[in-house]
């Protein structure tokens, strides 16, 4: 079981904290909830149709169904990974990766889907475990399980020290997302928050699935368009329409959420991309299962030729806290702003401490056709 390293204790922000100048608020059970089906549905879209709901020449190919429910097909293929946003200098340079296909998850997993998975597993978060004292003995208030949370500051502030806004609050969990007096209720198609790098991979080990690979979630994000800024194309707005859930107004003191949301935003509430995922962009950073490098682009594009399948560096380093290991974070989130950090954008990354939960990250999860097959035996497998 991971434990909340002393850089946890000592420096819970550094999650969020750029390698560059400008830096970034950076056993299976027996319910059926969310536990792959035969179904083969997707879900119902609020925001827009997904594409995948029509047959066409562009599906050629592609598994027979029926499918994992809740999950869209991601086709899989080469393409161009990384950015050259002066603001992103560990996503650069641009290099050729290919990805197989796979399913994965078309929303980020929501309270309700974790509740279901929680009372079928009597499992506990990270966060709502007590830290031992030995772990953190200069520190008092981590003896109390808690987790980071983003409080706005009343006035504005600086924007090199992240501390100004995140806080380690006793009583913040899954449950509780901004600290104990905050609750679930309305809140069930939100996507769960405050979960750690464990807590994802628990849920994914219960539901037959695993979390992506960074460059899964890229090239998913991407929806088959070609090196453009957001996964919905070049233009941030288009129509003058918000196309993710991310922050305005004056960051981080005045969120005035002119796209309709502060915080979380149900999932689904803006357009899918091409490949029919909801809030890939925005809403919350989510996991994946790299380790984190900032030189780990670099290295791939020196070695030349197209990257199959990269599933991240042997072990993590980042430059700007070297002593930290951490894994990527994709997506961006509901804190994002072109003022601070806009790694909504696909070719953005992020990076925290595994044991690091906060009210900003999530997850979704992915699956292979072997990983579907063998789901699917074990749901037809007649009963002794
Ligand atoms: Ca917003």
């Amino acid at each position: 079981m991971m434990n909340r390293s002393p850089y946890f204790a000592v420096l819970l922000f550094a999650a969020f904290v750029l390698n560059d100048s400008k830096g970034e608020p950076n056993a299976p059970g027996s319910e059926d909830c969310c536990k792959p089906t035969l179904t083969g549905t997707t879900p119902v879209a609020r925001a827009g149709k997904s594409p995948q709901t029509a047959e066409s020449s562009a599906t050629k190919g592609w598994p027979a169904k029926p499918w994992p429910e809740g999950m869209v097909w991601i086709p899989g293929g080469e393409f161009w990974m990384g950015s050259d946003e002066p603001q992103f200098t560990d996503a650069r340079p641009w290099h050729r990766v290919y990805v197989d296909g796979f399913w994965m998850d078309a929303t980020g997993l929501t309270n309700e889907k974790f509740e279901t998975f929680v009372r079928a597993t009597g499992y506990v978060t990270l966060a709502e475990r007590a830290p031992a004292p030995r772990q953190f003995p200069n520190i008092p208030k981590i003896h109390v399980a808690g987790s980071v949370v983003f409080t706005s500051p009343n006035e504005p502030v600086s924007l090199d020290n992240s501390s100004q806004w995140w806080n380690y609050v006793p009583g913040a969990n899954w449950r509780h997302p901004s600290g104990p007096n905050s609750d679930l209720k309305g809140k069930d198609q939100h996507p769960v928050v405050q979960v750690a790098y464990e807590d994802a991979i628990a849920f994914c080990k219960w539901a037959g699935k695993r979390l992506p690979s960074e460059a899964e979630f890229e090239f998913a994000a991407r929806g088959g368009l070609d090196r453009k800024a957001y996964a919905w194309g070049d233009d941030f707005r288009p129509q003058g329409r918000f196309m993710a859930n991310t922050f305005q107004g004056h960051f981080p003191d005045k969120d005035t959420a002119e796209d309709g949301f502060a915080g979380t935003a149900p999932v689904a509430s803006f357009p899918p991309n091409d490949y029919g995922l909801y809030d890939i962009a925005g809403n919350v950073w989510e996991w994946c299962s790299d380790w984190y490098r900032s030189d780990y682009y670099k290295t791939l594009a020196e070695a030349g030729g197209v990257a199959r399948n990269p599933s991240g560096p042997a072990d993590s380093f980042d430059s700007a806290e070297p002593e930290t290991q951490k894994r990527v974070h994709k997506g961006g989130s509901f804190l994002c702003t072109d003022q601070y950090c806009k790694r909504y954008m696909p070719g953005g990354r992020g990076k925290g401490d595994p044991g690091t939960a906060t009210n900003h990250l999530g997850f979704r999860g992915v699956m292979t056709p072997a990983m579907w097959e063998a789901r699917r035996a074990a749901i037809l497998k007649p009963s002794p």
